[in-house]
Protein backbone atom coordinates (compact mmCIF):
# COMPACT_ATOMS: atom_id res chain seq x y z
CA UNK A 1 0.00 0.00 0.00
CA UNK A 2 1.24 3.12 -0.92
CA UNK A 3 1.91 5.30 1.85
CA UNK A 4 0.39 8.71 2.25
CA UNK A 5 2.86 11.77 1.74
CA UNK A 6 3.46 14.16 4.22
CA UNK A 7 2.31 17.45 3.41
CA UNK A 8 4.84 19.85 3.26
CA UNK A 9 4.03 23.49 4.47
CA UNK A 10 6.09 26.92 3.31
CA UNK A 11 7.20 29.87 5.13
CA UNK A 12 5.40 33.02 4.11
CA UNK A 13 7.51 35.89 3.19
CA UNK A 14 5.94 38.97 1.26
CA UNK A 15 2.63 37.42 0.68
CA UNK A 16 3.53 34.49 -0.82
CA UNK A 17 4.29 30.90 0.32
CA UNK A 18 7.63 29.96 0.02
CA UNK A 19 9.96 26.97 1.01
CA UNK A 20 13.95 27.54 2.55
CA UNK A 21 16.15 28.58 0.20
CA UNK A 22 18.25 25.69 2.01
CA UNK A 23 15.84 23.51 0.68
CA UNK A 24 15.76 21.69 4.23
CA UNK A 25 12.85 20.76 6.31
CA UNK A 26 11.67 19.42 9.41
CA UNK A 27 9.49 17.29 10.92
CA UNK A 28 6.44 18.62 13.16
CA UNK A 29 5.80 15.57 15.33
CA UNK A 30 2.92 14.82 17.55
CA UNK A 31 4.29 14.32 20.98
CA UNK A 32 1.64 11.62 22.36
CA UNK A 33 2.52 9.39 19.23
CA UNK A 34 5.96 10.07 17.88
CA UNK A 35 4.94 7.55 14.34
CA UNK A 36 2.40 10.86 13.68
CA UNK A 37 4.02 13.22 11.33
CA UNK A 38 1.91 16.54 11.02
CA UNK A 39 3.73 18.24 8.50
CA UNK A 40 6.97 18.99 7.32
CA UNK A 41 8.19 22.46 7.68
CA UNK A 42 11.24 24.43 6.57
CA UNK A 43 14.20 24.54 8.26
CA UNK A 44 14.76 28.40 7.14
CA UNK A 45 18.38 30.16 7.57
CA UNK A 46 19.16 33.68 7.65
CA UNK A 47 18.73 33.98 4.23
CA UNK A 48 15.57 33.48 4.64
CA UNK A 49 15.03 35.75 7.75
CA UNK A 50 16.84 38.50 5.39
CA UNK A 51 14.12 38.05 2.78
CA UNK A 52 11.29 38.52 5.12
CA UNK A 53 12.92 41.68 7.45
CA UNK A 54 13.41 42.85 3.47
CA UNK A 55 9.59 42.06 2.40
CA UNK A 56 8.41 43.43 6.28
CA UNK A 57 10.47 46.93 5.27
CA UNK A 58 8.78 47.44 1.97
CA UNK A 59 5.30 47.15 3.36
CA UNK A 60 5.59 49.14 6.58
CA UNK A 61 5.42 52.77 5.42
CA UNK A 62 1.41 51.86 3.76
CA UNK A 63 0.64 50.35 6.40
CA UNK A 64 1.95 52.46 9.42
CA UNK A 65 0.15 55.17 7.13
CA UNK A 66 -3.04 53.05 7.06
CA UNK A 67 -5.52 54.99 9.69
CA UNK A 68 -5.53 52.42 12.70
CA UNK A 69 -9.06 51.83 12.65
CA UNK A 70 -8.72 50.51 9.15
CA UNK A 71 -5.99 48.43 10.45
CA UNK A 72 -8.40 46.89 13.09
CA UNK A 73 -11.12 46.35 10.54
CA UNK A 74 -8.59 43.29 9.16
CA UNK A 75 -8.31 42.65 12.72
CA UNK A 76 -11.98 41.97 13.51
CA UNK A 77 -11.84 39.82 9.92
CA UNK A 78 -9.42 38.17 11.43
CA UNK A 79 -11.05 37.52 15.01
CA UNK A 80 -14.08 35.99 12.52
CA UNK A 81 -11.78 34.08 10.76
CA UNK A 82 -10.01 32.29 14.02
CA UNK A 83 -13.70 31.58 15.42
CA UNK A 84 -14.67 30.17 12.20
CA UNK A 85 -12.00 27.84 12.17
CA UNK A 86 -11.91 27.16 15.82
CA UNK A 87 -12.14 23.20 15.93
CA UNK A 88 -10.24 22.63 13.36
CA UNK A 89 -7.29 24.41 14.84
CA UNK A 90 -8.09 22.97 18.47
CA UNK A 91 -7.32 19.40 17.03
CA UNK A 92 -4.29 20.19 15.06
CA UNK A 93 -2.92 22.04 17.96
CA UNK A 94 -3.54 18.97 20.19
CA UNK A 95 -2.17 16.94 17.87
CA UNK A 96 1.29 18.66 17.21
CA UNK A 97 1.20 20.04 20.92
CA UNK A 98 -0.15 16.88 22.82
CA UNK A 99 -2.30 19.24 25.47
CA UNK A 100 -5.81 18.31 25.79
CA UNK A 101 -8.28 19.22 23.37
CA UNK A 102 -10.38 21.42 26.04
CA UNK A 103 -7.32 22.87 26.65
CA UNK A 104 -6.33 23.61 23.10
CA UNK A 105 -9.62 25.19 22.08
CA UNK A 106 -9.32 27.28 25.15
CA UNK A 107 -5.53 28.35 23.56
CA UNK A 108 -7.82 28.78 20.21
CA UNK A 109 -10.16 30.82 22.38
CA UNK A 110 -7.58 32.99 24.05
CA UNK A 111 -6.48 34.16 20.32
CA UNK A 112 -9.88 34.95 18.84
CA UNK A 113 -10.44 36.98 22.15
CA UNK A 114 -6.90 39.01 21.99
CA UNK A 115 -7.40 39.91 18.53
CA UNK A 116 -10.98 41.22 19.47
CA UNK A 117 -10.12 43.12 22.24
CA UNK A 118 -6.95 44.26 20.69
CA UNK A 119 -8.50 45.45 17.58
CA UNK A 120 -10.32 47.60 19.45
CA UNK A 121 -7.48 49.62 20.19
CA UNK A 122 -7.52 50.45 16.96
CA UNK A 123 -10.12 53.50 17.82
CA UNK A 124 -8.55 54.57 20.78
CA UNK A 125 -4.55 54.00 21.04
CA UNK A 126 -5.39 57.07 23.60
CA UNK A 127 -2.20 59.48 23.77
CA UNK A 128 -2.70 62.78 25.86
CA UNK A 129 -2.59 66.55 25.96
CA UNK A 130 -1.29 68.54 28.61
CA UNK A 131 -1.06 71.89 29.74
CA UNK A 132 2.21 73.60 28.12
CA UNK A 133 4.12 75.99 29.93
CA UNK A 134 4.16 78.95 27.86
CA UNK A 135 1.26 80.91 26.68
CA UNK A 136 -0.34 80.04 23.28
CA UNK A 137 1.29 77.07 23.15
CA UNK A 138 -0.09 73.49 23.31
CA UNK A 139 1.28 70.31 23.96
CA UNK A 140 0.24 66.29 23.36
CA UNK A 141 1.57 62.78 23.21
CA UNK A 142 0.51 60.50 20.55
CA UNK A 143 1.71 57.20 20.11
CA UNK A 144 4.20 56.14 17.00
CA UNK A 145 4.68 52.72 15.66
CA UNK A 146 8.18 51.28 16.48
CA UNK A 147 8.99 49.48 13.16
CA UNK A 148 9.79 46.29 12.57
CA UNK A 149 8.93 43.71 14.69
CA UNK A 150 10.60 40.17 15.06
CA UNK A 151 8.34 37.98 17.08
CA UNK A 152 10.05 34.79 18.64
CA UNK A 153 7.70 32.28 20.23
CA UNK A 154 7.48 29.13 22.07
CA UNK A 155 5.53 25.75 22.38
CA UNK A 156 3.25 25.94 25.25
CA UNK A 157 0.76 28.17 23.82
CA UNK A 158 0.72 27.81 20.22
CA UNK A 159 -1.82 30.15 19.09
CA UNK A 160 -2.86 32.03 21.98
CA UNK A 161 1.36 33.10 22.56
CA UNK A 162 1.66 34.43 19.29
CA UNK A 163 -1.67 36.30 19.02
CA UNK A 164 -0.25 38.14 22.04
CA UNK A 165 2.23 39.85 20.03
CA UNK A 166 1.37 39.83 16.44
CA UNK A 167 -2.17 41.79 17.02
CA UNK A 168 -1.11 44.61 19.18
CA UNK A 169 2.16 45.17 16.71
CA UNK A 170 -0.46 45.42 13.60
CA UNK A 171 -2.74 47.75 15.40
CA UNK A 172 0.10 49.86 16.41
CA UNK A 173 1.01 50.43 12.76
CA UNK A 174 4.50 47.67 12.62
CA UNK A 175 4.97 44.94 10.49
CA UNK A 176 6.24 42.05 11.57
CA UNK A 177 8.41 38.84 10.72
CA UNK A 178 7.15 35.65 13.18
CA UNK A 179 9.88 32.95 14.08
CA UNK A 180 7.41 30.06 14.81
CA UNK A 181 7.74 27.43 17.76
CA UNK A 182 9.63 24.77 16.14
CA UNK A 183 7.78 21.96 17.59
CA UNK A 184 4.20 23.87 17.03
CA UNK A 185 4.67 25.56 13.70
CA UNK A 186 1.31 25.30 12.41
CA UNK A 187 -0.61 26.67 15.18
CA UNK A 188 1.22 29.68 13.69
CA UNK A 189 0.63 28.96 10.26
CA UNK A 190 -3.02 29.00 11.01
CA UNK A 191 -3.00 32.54 12.33
CA UNK A 192 -0.49 33.66 9.45
CA UNK A 193 -3.22 31.83 6.89
CA UNK A 194 -5.53 33.54 9.11
CA UNK A 195 -4.26 36.86 8.24
CA UNK A 196 -3.93 36.19 4.43
CA UNK A 197 -7.22 35.35 4.30
CA UNK A 198 -8.62 38.79 6.47
CA UNK A 199 -6.65 40.64 3.82
CA UNK A 200 -3.82 41.93 5.80
CA UNK A 201 -1.66 43.50 3.00
CA UNK A 202 1.08 41.64 1.68
CA UNK A 203 4.60 41.77 3.56
CA UNK A 204 2.61 42.83 6.58
CA UNK A 205 2.90 39.47 8.47
CA UNK A 206 5.47 37.12 7.77
CA UNK A 207 6.39 34.01 8.65
CA UNK A 208 9.36 32.11 9.48
CA UNK A 209 10.26 28.21 10.29
CA UNK A 210 12.95 26.78 12.02
CA UNK A 211 15.07 26.33 14.83
CA UNK A 212 17.92 28.93 16.29
CA UNK A 213 19.37 29.71 13.03
CA UNK A 214 16.45 31.69 12.23
CA UNK A 215 15.70 33.12 15.57
CA UNK A 216 19.73 34.22 15.44
CA UNK A 217 19.43 36.16 12.53
CA UNK A 218 16.20 37.97 13.10
CA UNK A 219 17.80 38.99 16.85
CA UNK A 220 20.71 40.20 15.09
CA UNK A 221 19.42 42.10 12.07
CA UNK A 222 19.63 45.77 11.80
CA UNK A 223 16.65 46.16 10.47
CA UNK A 224 14.91 44.91 13.24
CA UNK A 225 13.49 47.66 16.10
CA UNK A 226 12.07 45.54 18.19
CA UNK A 227 12.20 41.46 19.27
CA UNK A 228 9.05 40.08 21.26
CA UNK A 229 10.02 36.80 23.05
CA UNK A 230 8.56 33.90 25.39
CA UNK A 231 10.70 31.12 26.66
CA UNK A 232 13.50 30.58 28.95
CA UNK A 233 14.97 32.57 31.19
CA UNK A 234 18.72 31.65 29.56
CA UNK A 235 17.59 31.94 25.99
CA UNK A 236 16.14 35.14 26.80
CA UNK A 237 19.26 36.69 28.70
CA UNK A 238 21.43 36.24 25.62
CA UNK A 239 18.54 37.79 23.05
CA UNK A 240 18.88 40.77 25.70
CA UNK A 241 22.42 40.93 25.13
CA UNK A 242 22.28 40.74 21.75
CA UNK A 243 19.89 43.08 21.44
CA UNK A 244 21.81 45.80 23.29
CA UNK A 245 24.42 45.96 20.33
CA UNK A 246 21.63 47.79 18.26
CA UNK A 247 19.79 49.39 20.83
CA UNK A 248 16.97 47.42 20.26
CA UNK A 249 13.87 47.54 22.07
CA UNK A 250 13.34 43.66 23.77
CA UNK A 251 10.41 42.63 25.36
CA UNK A 252 11.21 39.36 27.30
CA UNK A 253 8.44 36.80 28.68
CA UNK A 254 10.33 33.99 30.57
CA UNK A 255 10.36 31.42 33.08
CA UNK A 256 8.44 31.29 36.39
CA UNK A 257 8.33 29.65 39.43
CA UNK A 258 4.53 30.16 40.84
CA UNK A 259 3.13 29.19 43.86
CA UNK A 260 -0.54 28.57 45.74
CA UNK A 261 -0.65 29.76 49.62
CA UNK A 262 -3.19 27.45 51.21
CA UNK A 263 -4.02 29.32 54.30
CA UNK A 264 -5.61 27.33 57.66
CA UNK A 265 -8.78 29.03 56.78
CA UNK A 266 -9.12 27.85 53.50
CA UNK A 267 -11.43 25.97 51.53
CA UNK A 268 -9.30 23.01 51.55
CA UNK A 269 -11.27 21.49 48.57
CA UNK A 270 -11.50 23.90 46.27
CA UNK A 271 -7.84 24.57 46.87
CA UNK A 272 -7.03 20.90 45.73
CA UNK A 273 -9.23 21.38 42.84
CA UNK A 274 -7.06 24.71 41.80
CA UNK A 275 -3.64 23.04 42.63
CA UNK A 276 -4.28 20.19 40.86
CA UNK A 277 -5.51 22.27 37.63
CA UNK A 278 -2.77 24.54 38.24
CA UNK A 279 -0.17 22.07 39.01
CA UNK A 280 -0.74 19.96 35.76
CA UNK A 281 -2.80 21.55 33.56
CA UNK A 282 -1.11 21.50 30.10
CA UNK A 283 1.09 18.42 31.93
CA UNK A 284 2.96 21.65 34.03
CA UNK A 285 3.99 23.06 30.79
CA UNK A 286 3.13 26.60 31.58
CA UNK A 287 4.81 29.63 32.86
CA UNK A 288 2.28 30.44 34.80
CA UNK A 289 1.70 26.83 36.38
CA UNK A 290 1.73 25.98 40.14
CA UNK A 291 4.65 24.46 40.58
CA UNK A 292 4.62 25.15 44.37
CA UNK A 293 1.64 24.32 46.94
CA UNK A 294 2.59 26.27 50.15
CA UNK A 295 0.22 24.63 52.85
CA UNK A 296 -0.38 25.95 56.20
CA UNK A 297 1.07 23.50 58.81
CA UNK A 298 -2.43 22.71 60.46
CA UNK A 299 -4.12 21.72 57.02
CA UNK A 300 -0.68 20.65 55.61
CA UNK A 301 -1.75 16.68 56.48
CA UNK A 302 -5.81 16.88 55.03
CA UNK A 303 -4.55 18.30 52.48
CA UNK A 304 -1.77 16.28 51.27
CA UNK A 305 -3.75 13.16 51.10
CA UNK A 306 -6.51 15.03 49.42
CA UNK A 307 -3.96 15.99 46.22
CA UNK A 308 -2.92 12.76 46.35
CA UNK A 309 -5.96 11.03 46.11
CA UNK A 310 -7.02 12.87 43.18
CA UNK A 311 -3.64 12.63 41.52
CA UNK A 312 -3.59 9.19 41.34
CA UNK A 313 -7.30 9.49 39.37
CA UNK A 314 -5.77 11.90 37.12
CA UNK A 315 -6.41 10.54 33.63
CA UNK A 316 -3.00 10.37 31.32
CA UNK A 317 -2.90 9.96 27.68
CA UNK A 318 -3.36 11.02 24.37
CA UNK A 319 -5.18 14.70 24.18
CA UNK A 320 -7.36 13.86 20.95
CA UNK A 321 -9.17 11.33 23.30
CA UNK A 322 -11.73 13.42 25.18
CA UNK A 323 -11.27 11.49 28.77
CA UNK A 324 -7.72 12.60 28.68
CA UNK A 325 -7.05 15.22 31.38
CA UNK A 326 -3.29 15.06 31.81
CA UNK A 327 -1.41 14.83 28.30
CA UNK A 328 2.40 14.33 27.37
CA UNK A 329 4.98 16.27 27.04
CA UNK A 330 6.43 18.23 24.38
CA UNK A 331 9.90 15.84 23.68
CA UNK A 332 12.09 13.48 24.82
CA UNK A 333 14.35 16.27 25.53
CA UNK A 334 11.78 18.01 28.31
CA UNK A 335 10.77 14.08 28.98
CA UNK A 336 14.55 13.50 30.33
CA UNK A 337 15.03 17.16 31.50
CA UNK A 338 11.90 16.63 34.03
CA UNK A 339 12.69 13.13 34.73
CA UNK A 340 16.01 14.45 35.48
CA UNK A 341 14.62 16.70 38.47
CA UNK A 342 12.70 14.01 39.48
CA UNK A 343 15.44 12.49 40.35
CA UNK A 344 16.30 15.63 41.73
CA UNK A 345 14.41 15.64 44.01
CA UNK A 346 14.24 11.85 45.57
CA UNK A 347 17.95 11.42 45.47
CA UNK A 348 19.37 14.99 46.48
CA UNK A 349 16.87 16.82 47.95
CA UNK A 350 15.52 14.18 49.88
CA UNK A 351 11.99 15.41 49.96
CA UNK A 352 9.01 12.75 50.02
CA UNK A 353 7.91 11.74 46.65
CA UNK A 354 4.21 11.21 47.08
CA UNK A 355 2.59 10.16 44.12
CA UNK A 356 3.79 9.41 40.32
CA UNK A 357 8.03 10.09 39.61
CA UNK A 358 7.82 7.70 36.55
CA UNK A 359 7.92 7.69 32.60
CA UNK A 360 4.57 6.00 31.56
CA UNK A 361 5.12 3.41 28.58
CA UNK A 362 1.77 1.06 28.91
CA UNK A 363 0.13 0.66 25.82
CA UNK A 364 0.38 3.21 22.92
CA UNK A 365 2.08 5.70 25.66
CA UNK A 366 5.19 4.20 24.53
CA UNK A 367 5.10 5.97 21.41
CA UNK A 368 4.84 9.52 23.44
CA UNK A 369 6.72 11.22 26.16
CA UNK A 370 4.55 10.65 28.78
CA UNK A 371 5.03 11.34 32.58
CA UNK A 372 3.28 10.78 35.68
CA UNK A 373 1.43 13.54 37.90
CA UNK A 374 4.10 13.66 40.05
CA UNK A 375 4.05 15.41 44.42
CA UNK A 376 6.95 15.69 46.23
CA UNK A 377 6.06 16.54 49.72
CA UNK A 378 8.14 17.45 52.88
CA UNK A 379 9.82 20.34 50.60
CA UNK A 380 11.79 22.85 52.22
CA UNK A 381 12.79 26.28 50.86
CA UNK A 382 15.61 26.25 49.09
CA UNK A 383 15.73 22.62 47.46
CA UNK A 384 16.46 22.64 43.77
CA UNK A 385 12.95 21.32 42.92
CA UNK A 386 12.08 24.06 44.96
CA UNK A 387 13.85 26.92 43.22
CA UNK A 388 14.53 25.61 39.45
CA UNK A 389 11.31 25.64 36.76
CA UNK A 390 11.06 22.00 35.98
CA UNK A 391 7.88 22.83 33.38
CA UNK A 392 5.99 19.77 33.28
CA UNK A 393 3.51 18.00 35.49
CA UNK A 394 5.42 18.05 39.34
CA UNK A 395 4.72 20.01 42.09
CA UNK A 396 6.15 20.63 45.07
CA UNK A 397 4.24 20.67 49.07
CA UNK A 398 5.65 23.11 51.25
CA UNK A 399 4.42 23.23 55.15
CA UNK A 400 4.43 26.83 56.52
CA UNK A 401 3.14 28.18 60.09
CA UNK A 402 2.65 32.32 59.58
CA UNK A 403 1.75 34.03 56.28
CA UNK A 404 4.56 35.71 56.59
CA UNK A 405 6.37 32.82 56.31
CA UNK A 406 4.56 31.69 53.20
CA UNK A 407 5.05 34.65 51.63
CA UNK A 408 8.45 35.18 51.87
CA UNK A 409 8.86 31.54 50.37
CA UNK A 410 6.73 32.69 47.78
CA UNK A 411 9.12 35.43 47.19
CA UNK A 412 12.01 33.49 47.71
CA UNK A 413 12.96 32.47 44.12
CA UNK A 414 14.09 34.38 41.08
CA UNK A 415 11.16 34.48 39.03
CA UNK A 416 8.13 36.42 39.71
CA UNK A 417 5.09 35.70 37.09
CA UNK A 418 2.17 34.45 39.18
CA UNK A 419 1.18 33.75 42.91
CA UNK A 420 -2.04 33.23 44.57
CA UNK A 421 -3.86 32.37 48.05
CA UNK A 422 -6.56 30.59 49.39
CA UNK A 423 -8.28 32.05 52.74
CA UNK A 424 -11.67 33.73 53.70
CA UNK A 425 -9.93 35.64 55.33
CA UNK A 426 -10.37 39.34 53.79
CA UNK A 427 -7.09 40.37 55.79
CA UNK A 428 -5.11 37.52 54.95
CA UNK A 429 -6.00 37.83 51.12
CA UNK A 430 -5.48 41.98 51.42
CA UNK A 431 -1.93 41.67 53.03
CA UNK A 432 -0.56 38.77 50.53
CA UNK A 433 -1.77 41.00 47.44
CA UNK A 434 0.22 43.81 48.56
CA UNK A 435 3.05 41.53 49.81
CA UNK A 436 3.93 39.19 47.06
CA UNK A 437 6.17 40.27 44.61
CA UNK A 438 4.28 38.71 41.15
CA UNK A 439 3.06 40.52 38.12
CA UNK A 440 0.04 38.30 38.57
CA UNK A 441 -1.68 37.05 41.83
CA UNK A 442 -4.87 35.70 42.37
CA UNK A 443 -6.93 35.09 45.02
CA UNK A 444 -8.89 31.63 45.85
CA UNK A 445 -7.67 29.99 42.54
CA UNK A 446 -4.72 28.46 41.20
CA UNK A 447 -1.88 30.91 39.47
CA UNK A 448 -3.32 29.74 35.91
CA UNK A 449 -5.86 31.33 33.76
CA UNK A 450 -5.33 35.05 32.73
CA UNK A 451 -7.43 36.95 30.79
CA UNK A 452 -6.82 38.96 27.79
CA UNK A 453 -7.59 42.24 28.81
CA UNK A 454 -5.42 42.46 32.15
CA UNK A 455 -1.79 42.98 31.33
CA UNK A 456 0.31 39.83 31.77
CA UNK A 457 4.02 39.34 32.72
CA UNK A 458 6.66 39.14 36.15
CA UNK A 459 9.17 40.30 38.26
CA UNK A 460 12.66 39.30 39.02
CA UNK A 461 13.92 36.53 36.42
CA UNK A 462 10.53 36.36 34.50
CA UNK A 463 10.98 39.15 32.42
CA UNK A 464 12.26 42.89 31.99
CA UNK A 465 9.53 45.12 33.16
CA UNK A 466 7.17 44.86 29.83
CA UNK A 467 3.59 43.61 30.11
CA UNK A 468 1.86 41.50 27.64
CA UNK A 469 -1.72 41.77 26.73
CA UNK A 470 -4.40 44.44 28.02
CA UNK A 471 -3.61 47.85 26.69
CA UNK A 472 -0.23 47.87 28.72
CA UNK A 473 0.78 45.56 25.80
CA UNK A 474 0.91 48.80 23.73
CA UNK A 475 3.64 50.19 25.72
CA UNK A 476 5.84 47.62 24.28
CA UNK A 477 4.88 47.91 20.39
CA UNK A 478 4.62 51.74 20.20
CA UNK A 479 6.89 54.49 21.49
CA UNK A 480 5.51 57.71 22.92
CA UNK A 481 6.53 60.83 20.82
CA UNK A 482 5.48 64.30 22.55
CA UNK A 483 4.82 67.28 20.58
CA UNK A 484 4.53 70.48 20.79
CA UNK A 485 2.92 73.31 18.53
CA UNK A 486 3.48 77.24 19.33
CA UNK A 487 0.77 79.20 18.04
CA UNK A 488 2.51 82.46 19.89
CA UNK A 489 3.70 83.73 16.54
CA UNK A 490 7.39 84.34 18.56
CA UNK A 491 10.44 82.45 20.04
CA UNK A 492 9.38 81.12 23.66
CA UNK A 493 12.12 79.53 25.43
CA UNK A 494 10.68 76.69 27.81
CA UNK A 495 12.54 76.89 31.42
CA UNK A 496 14.25 80.22 31.02
CA UNK A 497 11.78 83.16 29.58
CA UNK A 498 9.21 84.20 32.29
CA UNK A 499 5.72 84.21 32.13
CA UNK A 500 3.67 87.48 33.52
CA UNK A 501 0.73 86.38 35.42
C1 LIG B 1 2.04 30.65 29.80
O1 LIG B 1 1.99 30.05 30.86
O2 LIG B 1 3.06 30.59 29.10
O3 LIG B 1 -2.72 32.33 32.40
C2 LIG B 1 0.91 31.44 29.31
C3 LIG B 1 -2.59 31.31 31.75
C4 LIG B 1 -2.79 31.36 30.25
C5 LIG B 1 -1.54 31.83 29.58
C6 LIG B 1 -0.32 31.14 30.08
N1 LIG B 1 -3.87 32.22 29.93
O4 LIG B 1 -2.29 30.24 32.27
Amino acid sequence: MAKTEIKKYKNYIGGEWIKSSSNEWFDNVNPADTTDIIGRFPASNAEDVNAAVQAAKDAATRWRRTPAPKRAELLFSLAQILAKNKDAFTQQMTREMGKVLKEAGGDVQEAIDCTYYTAGEGRRLHGFTTPAEMPNKFAMCVRQPVGLCGLITPFNFPMAIPSWKLIPALVCGNTVVLKSGEDVPLSSLNLVKACEEAGIPKGVVNLVNGFSEPGAALVDHHDVRLISFTGSTTTGRIIAERCAQDNKIVSLEMGGKNAIIVMDDADVDNAVEGSLWGAFGTSGQRCTASSRLVVHKKIYKKFCEKLVEKVKQLRVGNGLDAKTEVGPVIHEDAMQKILGYIHIGKDIDKATLAVGGNRLTKGDMKKGWFIEPTVFTDVKPGMRIEQEEIFGPVTCVIPFSTLDEAIDIVNGVNYGLSSAIYTQDVNNAFYAMQELYTGICYVNSATIGAEVHLPFGGTKGTGNGHREAGTQVLDIFSEWKALYIDYSGKLQKAQIDAVEI
